[in-house]
């Protein structure tokens, strides 16, 4: 049997990587194998990919080479990662995707959707995501958490308006496609939030 692909999507600090290690959780109890794992990243030339991406640059780096990396990782993990494991029935868990493009090289910085809709219909042809979910927070609620860490990748570095632009493609990408996204308020405290995912895929999964 096939799997299942879920993504989780959201702006700095919403809190995708804690609750997919819930979620994680939460299914191998019912007995699914889940496959987790990262974008950019998930394979060795990903993770490679993703410390040229995030590492500050004094010269930085152009907007068509940001995409095309981002879309070159998406590659390499779509090959040896996400569809191996989908075609072994496994339920992929996947911290960001192709949203985020739209989101951060469309929303935030300006990139014409149109061309991430090429290179999206190119490097995955016609697979996407069957379940995104959109932790959605307000912004300054999630740069208050992540600037509790230590040091600010490339991106974390960004102004509050570009992360307002990302919010608003994230909710709006939502909005045009309710079938494929739940929203959940990850304003509220970490175990509210866990109960939340679980009580919308417990119900995705009774429509499955
Ligand atoms: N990027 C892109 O531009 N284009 C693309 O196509 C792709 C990616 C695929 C990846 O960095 C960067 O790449 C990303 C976009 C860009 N940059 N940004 N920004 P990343 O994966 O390291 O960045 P991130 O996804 O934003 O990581 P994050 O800030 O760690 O967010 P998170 O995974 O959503 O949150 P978390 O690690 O689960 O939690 C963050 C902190 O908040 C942590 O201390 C938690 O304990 C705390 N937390 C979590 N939930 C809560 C709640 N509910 N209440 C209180 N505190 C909480």
């Amino acid at each position: 049997m096939a799997g299942r692909f879920i993504t989780a999507e959201g702006s700095e600090g919403a809190g995708k990587t804690t609750q997919l290690a819930f979620m994680r959780d939460f299914l191998e109890r019912q007995g699914y194998p889940v496959t987790l794992t990262r974008e950019p990243g998930g394979t060795g030339l990903g993770e490679e990919l993703r410390s040229l991406l995030l590492a500050h640059r004094d010269d930085g780096m152009a907007l068509t080479t940001e995409t095309l990396l981002m879309f070159a990782a998406r590659a390499e993990h779509l090959d040896r990662v996400i569809r191996p494991a989908l075609e072994e029935g496994h339920w992929v868990l996947c911290d960001r995707f192709t949203d985020t493009t739209y989101a951060y090289q469309g929303g935030g910085r300006g990139l014409p959707i149109a061309q991430i809709a090429i290179l999206e219909n190119w490097v995955q042809g016609d697979l996407r995501p069957d379940l995104t979910l959109l932790l959605d927070l307000p912004v300054a609620v999630g740069l208050a958490r992540a600037g509790k860490r230590g040091m600010a990748d490339r991106f974390e570095r960004e102004t509050v308006e570009f992360f307002e632009r990302v919010r608003t493609v994230y909710l709006g990408r939502a909005g045009q496609a309710p079938e494929r996204y739940r929203i959940v308020d990850a304003a509220q405290p970490i175990e509210t939030v866990r109960v939340q995912v679980e009580s919308l895929l417990t119900q995705w999964l009774e429509r499955d």
